[in-house]
């Protein structure tokens, strides 16, 4: 993927306020400080597009950033975090499954999982709806610099079973060494040209 333009464009909380479905999109999701930001960061060559920080933000926004004109990558509202206020931390569930039901032109979303720990529920509930709304999904380990090669593979066995998903749909990324950064432009390049849309089959008819 050459990256000519990455533009922020506006962030949002409800359907009303997202940019029209114009483009197609890819989502990424997990916990806070997983390291989202960064992640979205070292794909479009920017330092600074998308905020990196160890505090999270109080207010929970979908943003949205526009690439080459092209397609958007939608930075979803991270969870997690237990210094966010309840009433905050109850507005993460329905947003993020307003957006999933709802965007036709969400083509797939990326999941985050930091290898030094294991899924919680939240992780386990995004997978659930992405399966039950047929989103393809596209699981990716993250800070993988921080654990030696030689324990990595055993490192991530607890994601392995928490997720119940086979090593091979993982996979491993670093910002700091920008490990992984081009399977993972490969795997969004397909999920964006895949225009065969899912055949639901309804077994009442
Ligand atoms: N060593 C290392 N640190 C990382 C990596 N990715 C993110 N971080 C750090 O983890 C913290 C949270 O990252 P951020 O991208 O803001 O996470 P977000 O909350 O998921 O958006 C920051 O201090 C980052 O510098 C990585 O791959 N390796
Ligand atoms: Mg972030």
């Amino acid at each position: 993927m050459i990256i000519k333009s990455a533009d922020f464009v506006k962030s949002a909380t409800r359907p009303a306020n997202y940019p029209p479905g114009d483009f197609k999109e890819v989502a990424f999701a997990g916990r806070s400080n997983v390291g989202k930001s960064s992640l979205i960061n070292v794909l479009v060559n920017r330092r600074g597009l998308v905020r990196t920080s160890s505090t999270p933000g109080r207010t929970q926004l979908l943003n949205f950033f526009d690439i080459n004109g092209e397609f958007y990558l939608v930075d979803l509202p991270g969870y997690g975090f237990a210094k966010v206020p309840l009433a905050v931390k109850k507005q993460w569930g329905p947003m993020v499954r307003t957006y999933l039901e709802g965007r036709e032109n969400l083509r797939a979303l990326l999941l985050l999982f930091d290898i030094r720990r294991v899924p919680q529920q939240e992780e386990i509930q995004l997978l659930d709806w992405l399966e039950e709304l047929q989103v393809p999904t596209i699981p990716i380990i993250t800070k993988v610099d921080k654990i030696t090669r030689s324990r990595r593979e055993r490192q991530i066995l607890p994601i392995l079973e928490a997720t119940g998903l086979p090593r091979d749909a993982f996979t491993l990324f670093s910002a700091l060494t920008r490990e992984g950064r081009d399977e993972i432009w490969e795997r969004i390049d397909a999920a964006l040209d895949d225009d065969a849309q899912p055949v639901f089959v309804d077994e009442d008819d």
